[in-house]
């Protein structure tokens, strides 16, 4: 039963594998801009992911590792600049413990902390009301 479609498969590659090569990276377009709710699969293991779309981060809680360093995805969906600062008190006060530079309409993988395990505050340096909390354990 299995051989049947596997070899009509490798026949079909052999005589059209150009067409077949257009319509896997149309399928792997449509893979990447459906859904929206899972993360893209080429973020580096164990990524914190972000996402900042109409002026509000998708997470105001962000689990982090404590004491090593993470690496964090920050997809700006936006055309406005964004960023992230980690610091120890909240609204934009307290030691500052991690930042990037804004960028807009742009997805970026930094390598942040370590921080030490504990609870902290992230917001956006340029829109204070997008925040949240950061737990590092
Ligand atoms: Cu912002």
């Amino acid at each position: 039963m299995r051989s049947t479609p596997v070899m009509s498969t490798a026949t079909r590659s052999a005589r059209h594998g150009p067409k077949l090569g257009i319509i896997a990276v149309v399928a792997l377009l449509v893979a990447a801009c459906g859904g929206g709710a899972s993360p893209a699969p080429s973020f580096p293991a164990g990524s914190v992911v972000v996402h900042a779309k109409g002026l509000a981060f998708d997470e105001t809680e962000l689990q982090v590792p404590a004491g090593t360093a993470f690496s964090l995805a920050f997809v700006n969906e936006d055309g406005d600049l964004h960023n992230i600062a980690i610091r120890t008190e909240a609204d934009g006060k307290g030691d500052l413990l991690f930042r990037f530079d804004p960028v807009a309409s742009k997805t970026i993988v930094v390598t942040a902390g370590p921080i030490p395990k504990g609870n902290y505050f992230f917001l956006c340096e340029i829109h204070p009301s997008m925040h949240g909390t950061v737990f590092a354990y």
